[in-house]
């Protein structure tokens, strides 16, 4: 192949997911010539790959959506408090046709290298299908949760049965009435499949190596009254929003300001009953504490552990589903009905622990104490989180250092949007910043409105390259971990997706940052003073 690019660009982003899709309308509007490499065949990302039975977002429908277009959020009707998929998705599609964003999205096509060319400063990005772009940015939009794993288990592929990873689950419906069904991994993948796939399935085997905590959605048809007065306020709840750490949950009580501690034990039931039967991520916001003591920790994930007593008949199977580690240390699940489908007779969970899965026979799972024969297996095994999606490209910086290298240790960015050493590459939601700790498409707005006006001001300026100083990465790098030295999410019995803890020989770093409005500040602050931190050249 020749050397010469097929295509420049001023911009080359990689993903058509929220990230993408939004980046590539602040480009159209800057007139900047931009085009996005999505490997799929259609727009979404997260969305348009996790199609399996019950894929909801665990972030509510009304707020988990684009603030960015006054008319776009008057004109979209969501149909539940939180959607599913196919709603998302369909949302995605509505906003790729809206603002005209299809003509410059290549889909179907994977972006395998991207190198930095140091004598002309600009990225020189390969792709699947051949394409050799030259451009003077690169954006990935390559989302934190976008590259599957599937277990080294021996056999898969002797499998006879379908098998399928929820991650990557195939278009056309599954049929799984009469069929023997397992379910590896117990994350949010396989807690939102569990009772959607058991409500046609013969029978559903849950393999559990860790239980997760789980609280429910309390989900249900979005109320057209409630809707309108939304829509009526929509830039005040986007205000109070953008002040919870989380940046989202703002048409719901804070929660007390005073420790659970000092709360009496009825008032303190009271509280957590009120928050469990509201719904999703409010129950962790009830004490200011829970998530940073371990004595307001246990009171919390007691109470959970209860409310698993109360509902799964079987005392064995509760005990079994009953998390030992602190909550909220690895992300919640925010479920419709997963412990109340032990209830049904054509559900069984399993102990992956105690039992690990040693192979995949050609009639179904081999245990190390027995064998069990299935039509299908679901492989809700999760992601390598984060890191995973951008480490899967070959992306070299100056003097061809390889992302690979840089990162070798986890991964080290100045904000999560800049890498030393990779000039003009920037990662929306990169690690370093609130990313899965926050509202996602929240968080992907802040970055795409902060990469583009960095483009605007160094075109005002006439500066060609923006890149992260070592000093400002060190500090930054220092900053993450300060803010979550001794909260749960480092607590040495929690191997989350957070930590890389779930990918085998991944170095063990808290990649997301939580608190959003404290992210934001330091961001402004940094444009305030005219982009410290980095060096425009
Ligand atoms: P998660 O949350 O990473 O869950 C993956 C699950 O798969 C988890 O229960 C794992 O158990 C299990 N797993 C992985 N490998 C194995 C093997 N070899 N044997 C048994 N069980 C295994 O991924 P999800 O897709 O559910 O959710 C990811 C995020 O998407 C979620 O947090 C939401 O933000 C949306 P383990 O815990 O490692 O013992």
């Amino acid at each position: 192949m020749s050397d010469q690019p097929t295509l420049e660009l001023d911009v080359a982003i990689v993903g058509a997911g929220f990230a993408g899709l939004y980046m590539l309308h602040r480009m159209h509007q800057d007139q900047r010539a931009a085009r996005v490499f999505e490997a799929g065949s259609g727009v979404g990302g997260t969305w348009y790959w996790n199609r399996y039975p019950g894929a909801r977002c665990d972030v509510e429908s009304l707020e988990y959506c684009y603030s960015f277009d006054n008319d776009l959020e008057q004109e979209w009707d969501w149909t539940e408090r939180y959607s599913t998929q196919p709603e998302i998705e369909k949302y995605a599609n509505h906003v790729a046709d809206r603002f005209d964003l299809r003509e410059d999205i290549q889909f179907d096509t994977r972006v395998t290298a991207a190198s930095f060319d140091e004598t002309s400063n600009r990225w020189i990005v390969e792709t699947d299908q051949g394409d050799r772009v030259s451009a003077q940015f690169l954006v990935m939009g390559t989302g934190c949760l976008s590259s599957p794993i599937m277990p080294d288990f021996p056999g898969t592929d002797t499998f006879k049965g379908e098998s399928y990873h929820t991650g990557l689950w195939p278009k056309d419906e599954i049929d799984f009435s009469g069929k023997s069904v397992a379910i590896v991994g117990t994350g949010s993948s396989g807690i939102q499949a569990t009772p959607v796939i058991a409500e046609t399935a013969k029978s559903v085997t849950v393999f559990q190596r860790t239980p997760s905590f789980s609280l429910p959605s309390d989900n249900s048809p979005l109320d057209p009254a409630e809707v309108a007065d939304v829509k009526a306020h929509y830039t005040e709840l986007r205000e109070i929003n953008a002040q919870r750490p989380a940046a989202l949950g703002g048409r719901w009580p804070k929660g007390t300001e005073e420790s659970v501690l000092d709360a009496t034990v009825e008032e303190r039931e009271a509280v957590l009953e009120n928050a469990w039967t509201l719904g999703g991520f409010t129950f962790m916001q009830s004490y200011p504490d829970l998530a940073l003591t371990p004595e307001a920790n246990t009171i919390a994930a007691d109470f959970v552990r209860g409310k698993i007593r109360e509902t799964v008949q079987d005392e064995a199977t509760a005990a079994l589903l009953s998390p030992e580690i602190p909550i909220g240390c690895k992300r919640m699940v925010i479920d419709s009905g997963y412990y109340q489908a032990f209830n049904r007779p054509n559900v069984n969970l399993l102990d992956a622990r105690s039992a690990p899965i040693e192979e995949i026979t050609a009639t179904g799972i081999r245990t190390t104490d027995a064998e069990h024969e299935f039509d299908i297996i679901v492989y809700a095994t999760g992601f390598d989180a984060m890191t995973g999606a951008l480490l899967r490209i070959d992306i070299r910086g100056r003097g061809g250092e390889p992302l690979h290298d840089a990162w070798a240790a986890g991964p080290r960015t100045y904000l999560g949007l800049g890498v030393v050493g990779f000039p003009n590459l920037f990662t929306i939601t990169g690690p370093g910043s609130p990313s899965v700790l926050a509202n996602m498409i929240t968080g992907i707005e802040q970055h795409v409105n902060f990469i583009t006006d960095c483009m605007t001001h160094m075109s005002e300026l006439g500066r060609q390259t923006i890149e992260a100083t070592l000093e400002a990465q060190d500090a930054w790098v220092d900053h993450v971990n300060s803010v979550v030295e001794g909260t749960v999410f480092v607590d040495p019995r929690c191997n989350s997706w957070y930590l890389g803890a779930n990918v085998e020989g991944k170095t063990r770093v808290f990649m997301p940052l939580p608190g959003y409005p404290q992210y934001v500040e330091k961001c402004e602050a940094v444009v305030a003073n005219g982009y410290e931190g980095f060096v425009l050249a």
